[in-house]
């Protein structure tokens, strides 16, 4: 299955272009023009004034299953960089964030969603505060250009497993499913990089597995010299540890790209009487300084609520309510809390949002101008409408969403308290209606 490793040499060509070059069987050693010899990671670390930085590092690349939404993806990220930490007492790794974009729910008209860099969404030096991480084109030009030695695809065991005989394994197997990498005439394997589309594998094989994120870590620091290894379909990897001090370290880690939270913040100023300083909602621009103690921080004067839509209604699932039984417990719960204000994030399709509109015309939303949706992209979008529903006093979200998970979390963050936080709405005939699981952090 896997390719032969062909060598590859780059150099910077004219303005900075990285020119690959093949040298078919010849090693290292034959010097590139007047002996200067450049390999993967050299350039890069010129580059970068930083010599040495990134000589000797390995990488590590990762994707996720294409039908995934933004919220899961932020998921397999923590399980992924549990992975680096333990490939870290071993050896100089660094994450190479996958660039975000052609995702199901990112459907906004004219604009272009495709290699968005991570700093787009999230602040890059927060999250260089738990684990080396390089943006994708920094991988390119310190590793000698767009090569990935070795894709690892990830799957389950064909067999299955017996029950009550749970075991974590991993092991190279036939692919199961058709690869959707193909090689070209050079024996390259083409496929979906991230929109990179001069991106090449150089070698592909997949790897059954069973178990927690680090089960990896033997395979990359023995089986494969390669100095890049990607892998696909990491949403098959499970946490380390759910919950643990790592996982909150990760989650904690992951801040959003400050222009974002301005623009949250100036719309809850704006528009929801809700500031920091009035509403104890104190943030440290540093994440590892920042521990709240539960219940102290009160949140901005309105009720927050996340109404998961489409594809949420259309499966016809019985934990989602209808428009109208919605809003009966939003009124329920301002009355409750003596909230006259309600924000509301929604995926939900225009005729609902009217309807919506109709049902609740006190209604505040985020709505951004076509500016602003080019701007910040539908996953900054996204975001903006989770900080400001993490910043309410009281917030009610949709059942099994990652967008409410991710919510929660995130006041968890801002010390808020947890009966204001781990709620859900009920579908209409829903008989009984649990409400979501408290996640203390471990700090
Ligand atoms: N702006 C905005 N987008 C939303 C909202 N709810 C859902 N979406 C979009 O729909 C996607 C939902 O997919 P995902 O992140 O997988 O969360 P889940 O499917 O609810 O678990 C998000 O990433 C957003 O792009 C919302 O309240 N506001
Ligand atoms: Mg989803």
């Amino acid at each position: 299955m896997a390719a032969q490793s062909p060598r590859i040499r780059v150099r910077p060509g004219p303005r900075g272009l990285l020119l690959p070059l093949l040298l078919s069987a010849a090693a290292w050693p034959l010097g590139w023009a007047q002996g200067d010899e450049f390999r993967p990671g050299q350039w890069g670390a010129a580059a970068e004034g930083a010599a040495g930085a990134a000589r000797g590092r390995r990488y590590l690349l990762y994707d996720v299953n294409p039908p995934e939404g933004f919220n899961l993806r932020r998921d397999v990220y923590i399980r992924v960089a549990s992975l680096v930490k333990t490939l870290l007492r071993s050896e100089e790794w660094v994450l190479v964030l996958p660039p975000w974009g052609r995702l199901y729910h990112w459907q906004s008209p004219d604009i272009h969603q495709v290699r968005i860099p991570w700093a787009e969404f999230f602040d890059l030096p927060s999250l260089a505060r738990n684990i080396p991480v390089i943006e994708y084109e920094q991988f390119m030009a310190e590793s000698g250009g767009p090569f990935i030695e070795q894709v690892y695809v990830l799957q389950s065991y064909a067999e299955g497993w017996k029950e009550g005989t749970w075991e974590e394994k991993i092991d190279q197997r036939p692919c199961i499913d058709q690869l959707l990498y193909s090689r070209d005439k050079h024996e390259y394997y083409r496929g979906w990089f991230w929109g990179y589309e001069e991106t090449r594998g150089l070698s592909v094989s997949c790897l059954s597995v069973q178990g927690s994120a680090s089960i990896v870590a033997p395979v990359l620091l023995k089986n494969t010299s390669a100095r890049s290894v990607m892998l696909d379909r990491a949403e098959n990897l499970l946490h380390d540890h759910y919950g643990g001090k790592e996982y909150w370290d990760t989650r904690r880690s992951m801040v959003f790209a400050k222009h974002l939270r301005v623009v949250g913040d100036d719309f809850r100023s704006k528009y929801l009487n809700s500031t920091d300083a009035a509403d104890k909602t104190i943030y440290h621009e540093d994440w590892t300084k920042m521990k709240v103690k539960l219940g102290t921080s009160l949140g901005g004067p309105y009720l927050a609520v996340h109404l998961r839509r489409k594809d949420f209604v259309w499966g016809h699932r019985e934990d989602v309510p209808s428009l109208q039984g919605a809003v009966k417990t939003i009124r329920s719960l301002m009355e409750t809390h003596k909230l006259d204000r309600v924000f509301v994030a929604t995926d939900a399709v225009r005729k609902e949002c009217e309807e919506l509109k109709k049902l609740l015309p006190e209604m505040v939303r985020f709505e951004p101008t076509w500016e602003e949706l080019e701007l910040y992209k539908d996953g900054g979008i996204a975001i903006i409408d989770q900080w400001i529903c993490a910043h309410a006093r009281v917030f009610i979200g949709t059942s099994v969403s990652t967008f409410s998970f991710r919510i929660h979390e995130e006041r968890e963050i801002l010390g808020l308290d947890p009966k204001t936080t781990y709620n859900r709405f009920c579908g209409d005939q829903e008989q009984q209606c649990e409400q979501p699981t408290h996640w203390k952090i471990a700090y």
